[in-house]
């Protein structure tokens, strides 16, 4: 890999950080859900219930221990830290006038303490963060006033830390969002539920035309600050396979591969694609753009793209599943299993040459550098009699991903710029709450019901990782 290759790994502030009401911290969209299972949805209980567990609040408590986590991400020798602001740290309720300093100071030391030890910070503005207050007063980004209180933190946040953060990237996973049949997504990446009698599918786009407008905007302001500052946007590419070499299924997966592309293709190009204009006429969807809109689209586009790539997915025709709202199908009515490959305890496919797959067509459309800024393998794991964590399927998973990585850059010759596993420490599932579906190379002591000591202690792939990034990628 290049010389200045960005190894490092990725984390968000809800799944980790803990301390969820302290330093003057609001609560944001994901503090008011429960904890679910595999196949048992997590519960969006509105406001915090005392007497339910939310397994966000504590997380794993890097709130305060910052020090004692950076230090081993030092020791690992990783490049980069992939993280994310929590907003309500710095707006709790997201429409004050001024900035909780509190909030800022923690940042500071954070970026301080990361700096110190070489690790460059690699920065999400919305990672699923929102404050509360803003999805129960404005109804999230269905408001245009949001699109400024997001541009508002965005500005603060740039001007306190344009000396410590050069990477950023706006909104994480902003895709998610077009599986409409999950309501997690649309909550946690917008701050909305679809109220009854609406099209849910409308709905979704007017929110993802004042998020791509709060982003353009967010980059030119960014810009203007900084201009060595690299913004990036952040969508979760799962590529759809036609389940067979029948013209019928090759146009079904194209045709579903718009909703992958759908918002990298506005960030990256500045403007909305034909086959999503022709869907508005088609469904009759009134999307509110305002003047002046398109231009600060076409202004305020990125300077990379970063994604996240778990798994791939199959779509054949002529098939209907009813099984929708379920990560693993990503939302489409005719998706099936891929008969070649593993799936993870989680039933996520296995599928490394899915990355590289991925890389050539981002690549290819877009031209510009692209930032694998998650992968990962989450899974069950079990302290042997000396209280040792082996784990070596994580370890085949990534070293798979790593050669495909690779020879995308090598043979095909895509512009990487850095790697960042999914949850280098152990730490709260996204999509159930979870803390036994682990993907850290550290071990923490926590359950799923918030037990345990919190200690942290080493996997074998910490060892493993760090030879990775200390022979550049050659020892594998
Ligand atoms: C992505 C999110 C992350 C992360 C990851 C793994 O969707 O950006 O926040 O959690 O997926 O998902 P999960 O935690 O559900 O296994």
């Amino acid at each position: 890999m290049k010389k200045d290759f960005l190894w490092g790994g990725a984390l968000a502030a809800h799944q980790f950080e803990g301390g969820w009401n302290a330093g003057g911290k609001g609560p944001n969209v994901i503090d008011v859900m429960t904890a679910g299972a595999h196949g048992v949805a997590r519960e969006n209980t509105g406001t915090i219930d005392p007497n339910k567990y939310y397994p966000n609040h504590e997380a794993i408590d890097f709130y305060h221990r910052y020090k004692e986590d950076i230090a081993l991400f030092a020791e690992m020798g990783l490049k980069c830290l992939r993280t994310s602001i929590s907003w309500t740290r710095i707006f709790p309720n997201g429409d004050e006038e001024t900035p909780n300093e509190e909030g800022l100071k923690f940042y500071d030391a954070v970026f301080d303490e990361l700096l110190a030890h070489g690790i460059e910070p690699v920065i999400t503005l919305s990672h699923f963060e929102m404050p509360l207050h803003l999805a129960n007063q404005y109804g999230g980004f269905r408001s245009r006033k949001v699109v400024d209180y997001f541009v508002k933190f965005s500005e603060v946040c740039f001007n306190r830390y344009q000396d410590k953060v050069k990477y950023w990237m706006t909104f994480n996973e902003i895709n998610n969002q077009m599986d409409t049949n999950n309501p997690i997504f649309l909550w946690t990446n917008s701050g909305v539920t679809v109220k009854p009698g609406e099209n849910p599918t409308e709905v979704m786009y007017q929110v993802a035309h004042h998020e791509l407008l709060a982003s353009a905007k967010a980059v030119i302001i960014g810009k203007k600050i900084n201009p060595d500052f690299e913004i990036g946007c952040m969508i979760s590419h799962v590529p759809i396979y036609p389940y067979s070499c029948d013209p019928k299924d090759v146009m079904a997966a194209e045709e579903a591969m718009h909703q992958r592309f759908f918002f990298s293709d506005v960030h990256v190009r500045g403007y909305y694609p034909s086959y999503a204009l022709k869907e508005f006429e088609r469904e009759g969807y009134t999307i509110g753009i305002e003047e002046g809109d398109l231009a600060i689209l076409k202004e305020g586009t990125v300077d990379y793209v970063g994604f996240s790539y778990y798994m791939s997915t199959v779509v054949k025709t002529d098939v209907t599943n009813d099984n929708l709202g379920n990560v693993v199908n990503g939302g489409l009515s005719n998706a099936v299993t891929n008969p070649y490959i593993e799936t993870s305890d989680w039933g996520w496919a296995i599928d490394p040459e899915g990355l590289r797959y991925t890389m050539n067509r981002l690549y290819d459309r877009y031209q510009l550098p692209l930032f694998i800024v998650e992968n990962g393998f989450g899974a069950v794991d079990t302290l042997d009699e000396n209280g040792q964590i082996h784990d070596p399927e994580r370890i085949d998973y990534l070293t798979k991903h790593i050669k495909a990585m690779q020879k995308a850059v090598d043979y095909d010759g895509v512009d990487l710029m850095g790697y960042t596993p999914w949850g280098i420490i152990d730490l709260v599932s996204f999509t159930t709450g979870e803390m036994k579906k682990r993907y850290g190379m550290i071990y923490v002591d926590r359950d799923n019901e918030g037990n345990g000591s919190l200690d942290r202690s080493k996997k074998d792939s910490f060892e493993w990782y760090k030879k990775v990034i200390a022979s550049n990628g050659t020892d594998l």
